[in-house]
């Protein structure tokens, strides 16, 4: 009875769940999300039958600030859509949002009717309504979805996701696949709704929707291939950066790159309107920094829009501006370094500009920051805790320099 169940669960097609729905049976590993999911699918007469509905989104950026966003079936960015090369996919959107929508499923090769162009390839998608979107996939890679109505006001409020479709069978084995949808946002300190009328200077960034210290920790084993996709539709180009390895660049949304144009990088730079598939092998412990280097793009709210006091000897001035703000506190004169330990208080819903606490102290990071965590074994998805240096392999302090 029981190796019966077993066989039917194997035979019979299975909803996607969050974790790995493509994971058993086939050819590669499904994709993992951080901090988001992978869309469940159905099964209708071969057809895999998606549903998105376009909604107004609570979304916790980090503990202690929440935005209203908008995204698809409760997240933003919406669920990870996971397909195989060859497949029939129907996507059903449903449009909760107060103003029309449509879904652009960009880089996919398709039908033109199906391109989601609203006044070119169709109406819109008026609330209430829902359309179906059918198409077979002709290819593999890391593609996209997002709106093409009132595009400024969706994707700055968040309306975008990733459509990744596997190989019928992968050339080079991968055990991890991990997807990051970058975004920007610019969040009024004491805010809780992004302006999509910025067009360049933002103060909160996101990995998958979160900012650090939010954003959860990609895991690798040692000797483990990793891939990760990254896919951006800010208004600005992210250069992603990660420590302690070195990885290639194997694809973009236009496609697999071939071997011999695969150049060695510690930092990928992610244009708008695109995608990159980086891959290395997990071959170094340790808890290693993946972030955004433009720097301010791994900081939060508070680190913008300060006056510039590098230098500046405030003294007396504190006293004086006090008679006006009680409480107010000279700070900046040596750098800011200071704010990384002092845990400030700022508007409600304000994220500080540095933060996060490691082993050895204030991590001082925020924004597009995440560590990834190579360990010799691992327990499943479980977060293995930081890292534990083997002794005389640290930095420390000398006595004569
Ligand atoms: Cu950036």
């Amino acid at each position: 009875m029981k190796s019966l169940l077993i066989a039917l669960l194997l035979v019979v097609p299975s909803v996607g769940s969050a974790a790995k729905p493509f994971s058993s049976g086939a050819n590669y590993v499904g994709t993992v999300t951080p901090n988001g999911s992978s869309l469940p699918w159905t099964l209708d007469h071969g057809v895999k039958v998606f549903h998105l509905i376009a909604e107004p989104v609570k979304k916790e950026i980090a503990p202690g600030m929440v935005i209203d966003a908008w995204g698809y079936n409760g997240q933003s960015p919406g669920p990870t859509i996971e397909a195989i090369e060859g497949d029939r996919v129907r996507i059903l959107v449903t449009n909760k949002l107060p103003e029309p929508t449509s879904v652009h499923w960009h880089g996919v090769i398709l039908p033109n009717g199906m391109d989601g162009v609203s006044g070119v390839n169709q109406k819109w998608i008026k609330p209430g309504e829902t359309y179906a979107y059918e198409f077979t996939l002709k290819q593999h890679g890391t593609q996209m979805y997002h709106p093409h109505v009132d595009d400024t006001t969706q994707m700055a409020l968040g309306m975008e996701g990733f459509f990744i479709i596997h190989p019928k069978a992968e050339k080079q084995r991968i055990d991890r696949d991990f997807a990051i949808f970058l975004h920007e946002w610019d969040v009024p300190p004491g805010a809780s709704r992004p302006n999509p009328a910025t067009m360049s200077d933002f103060n909160v960034f996101t990995f998958n929707g979160r900012a650090y210290p939010g954003t959860t920790p990609l895991l690798a084993q040692k000797g483990e291939r990793v891939r990760v996709r990254i896919a951006n539709l800010s208004m600005d180009s992210h250069p992603i950066h990660i420590h302690g390895l070195h990885f290639v660049e194997t694809g973009t949304d236009g496609g697999p790159i071939p071997p011999a144009a695969q150049l060695p990088e510690t930092t990928v730079n992610v244009p708008p309107g695109t995608t990159r598939d980086i891959e290395f092998v997990a071959d170094n412990p340790g808890d290693w920094a993946m972030h955004c280097h433009k720097n301010h793009h791994a900081m939060n709210q508070m680190a913008h829009d300060l006056p510039n006091m590098t230098g500046v000897d405030q003294q007396g001035v504190e006293a004086k501006v006090r008679t006006l703000l009680p409480g107010y506190m000279a700070m900046g004169k040596e750098g800011m370094a200071e704010m990384e330990e002092m845990h400030m208080g700022g508007p409600t819903n304000t994220l500080p500009m540095m933060a996060g606490e490691g082993p050895y102290g204030a991590v001082g990071m925020g924004g597009m920051f995440t560590l990834l965590k190579v360990r010799e074994h691992l327990d499943g998805d479980q977060d293995p805790g930081w890292y534990q240096a083997p002794p005389g392999t640290e930095a420390h302090p000398v006595e004569r320099p």
